[in-house]
């Protein structure tokens, strides 16, 4: 056998291109802004000699030739560009053979060879024809946002006065971080002359929305009839049409809106701007667009709001995320404070929450799966739901169902995750005639008012009474009740 020749292949370079028409010739142009360490090969005499005289580094060879490497230096990164497809496949195979850890890059000429080249051992495989494609659309799709955002600029620069910025209503973290936004953007556009005030009906619910707010600091206002005419200028975030979740007379003029719900049937109403965008996920990633289009200058607070606005409407980056949600909260983060972050992601538990939780805890049942536990009365219905997500993590239980008795009804949270048994549908066939009662697969609530609740004294000696019944109901509906029918619900 005789021994492989090394020193034939002794010498390297960085570059090698194998077919060098217009594609080549470019690309030979874009590398050399790097290194003249380029090879061309060529099978065209007149084409290399042409290349010679521009002093490149270019000889002539048949790319389908079975000694095409013979003698030629290797390079670390081959380019092969020809238009000719099986002299790309050819060149592929060849180039691979003398040298396996050799970076090759192949030119498809149609679709067929995308897949032949990379069997063929091409690292790369590029079909211009969909290269081109693709960067026209990111070209436009650039251009058109950065329309957009020259457009709110010019909408805002010319204004003076008062400018209402109404969520909708009970806001969350993606419409109060669009609010302030838009309000920089504001104060920026206009040169100080538009103030802005952030409205909103409804409430704050949830303890880490309440945290959002009071850690960030953020000064909004109860939306009233008042306010609304101490407002020169209406701008609508993260609803989609005056009157539509918000306080606004439905038809109304304003003077933007942006948004990224569905808006149906709605009319959207008079305005002078409207950017919705049903494709993203949450408002905030519009806004931050715009502020990095315009290149508006933001505070550590508005870029954390904004971050966990996008954060909490895509369900930490799970539901509904898009590439555009992505890059824009990327490009949050350097200007985020990760402390402040982790104070709203985690907010402090109150006593009675705390307290409805132990509760929680001690007085949970199973029965095959299903754990039901009775708080008892309770003010504060945020703990029930906490509760509830709190005990579906426990060892063996699919299916939590966690009630308590309020001022004027009984409530009940409900988290499932069997995916058999869809939890909302099952609180509605249990409870819908005496209450409101129903959800999603996994998570569910219930709100029974008391009136069809009569004759007893205390709400907690009501709730003894009646908790059998209505967990019967529920043991019905999924199956739980027929062995049963006559034993103690629960043998402790
Ligand atoms: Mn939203």
């Amino acid at each position: 056998m005789p021994e492989p020749a090394p020193e034939e292949h002794s010498s390297r370079v960085k570059y090698a291109i194998f077919g060098c028409g217009s594609i080549g010739y470019n690309l030979v142009e874009e590398l050399l802004k790097e290194t003249e360490d380029i090879l061309i090969i060529d099978k065209d005499k007149k084409r290399v000699e042409d290349l010679r005289t521009q002093k490149y580094n270019a000889i002539v060879r048949d790319m389908r030739s079975q000694s095409l490497m013979e003698d030629l230096p290797l390079p670390s990164t081959a380019f092969v560009l020809a238009n000719d497809k099986d002299a790309n496949l050819a060149a592929v195979k060849s180039i691979k053979q003398a040298c396996a850890t050799c970076h090759v890059v192949a030119r498809a000429v149609d679709p067929v060879s995308i897949q032949l080249l990379e069997d063929a051992g091409a690292d790369l495989v590029i079909y211009p024809q969909a290269v081109i494609a693709r960067a026209t659309i990111e070209h436009i799709k650039r251009i058109s946002s950065a329309k957009q955002a020259r457009q709110l600029h010019d909408l805002l620069s010319g204004k003076e006065g008062t400018l209402g910025i109404l969520t909708h209503s009970n806001p969350d973290p993606d419409a109060i971080s669009s609010a302030m936004a838009l309000a920089a953007i504001a104060q920026e556009a206009s040169n100080k002359k538009l103030q802005s005030r952030i409205l909103y009906s409804g409430d704050i619910g949830h303890q880490e929305n309440r945290a959002f707010v009071n850690l960030l600091d953020i000064k909004m206002e109860r939306c009233s009839t008042q306010i609304l005419a101490e407002c020169k200028y209406i701008a609508l975030v993260d609803s989609s049409a005056p009157g539509v979740n918000n306080e606004l007379e439905k038809g109304s003029g304003v003077l933007l809106i942006i948004d990224h719900h569905m808006n149906g049937e709605e009319t959207i109403g008079r305005a002078e701007f409207v950017d919705v965008r049903p494709e993203v996920g949450a408002t905030a990633t519009i806004l931050t667009e715009y502020i990095r289009e315009l290149d508006i200058p933001i505070s550590k607070k508005v870029a954390t709001a904004l971050f966990y606005g996008i954060r909490a409407d895509t369900r930490d980056f799970r539901r509904g995320i898009t590439p555009v949600d992505l890059t824009n909260a990327a490009y949050l983060i350097p200007q985020t404070d990760a402390e402040l972050l982790d104070k709203i992601t985690s907010p402090a538990l109150s006593q009675e929450t705390m307290d409805i939780l132990g509760t929680a805890i001690r007085n949970r049942k199973i029965r095959s799966g299903y754990l039901f536990s009775n708080v008892g009365y309770i003010r504060n219905r945020d703990a029930l739901p906490q509760a509830a997500e709190l005990l579906i993590n426990l060892e063996g239980v699919n299916t939590a169902l966690v009630y308590g008795i309020s001022e004027t009804s009984i409530i009940m949270s409900a988290r499932n995750r069997d995916i058999r048994l869809h939890i909302g549908d099952v609180l509605a066939e249990a409870y819908g005639d005496i209450g409101d009662a129903g959800g999603h697969a996994t998570m569910a609530a219930a709100a029974l008012p008391l009136k069809y609740f009569v004759g007893v004294k205390t709400k907690e000696d009501l709730l003894t009474l009646v908790q059998d019944s209505l967990l019967r109901r529920f043991m019905k509906v999924v199956g739980l009740e027929k062995k049963e029918e006559e034993r103690e619900i629960f043998e402790l």
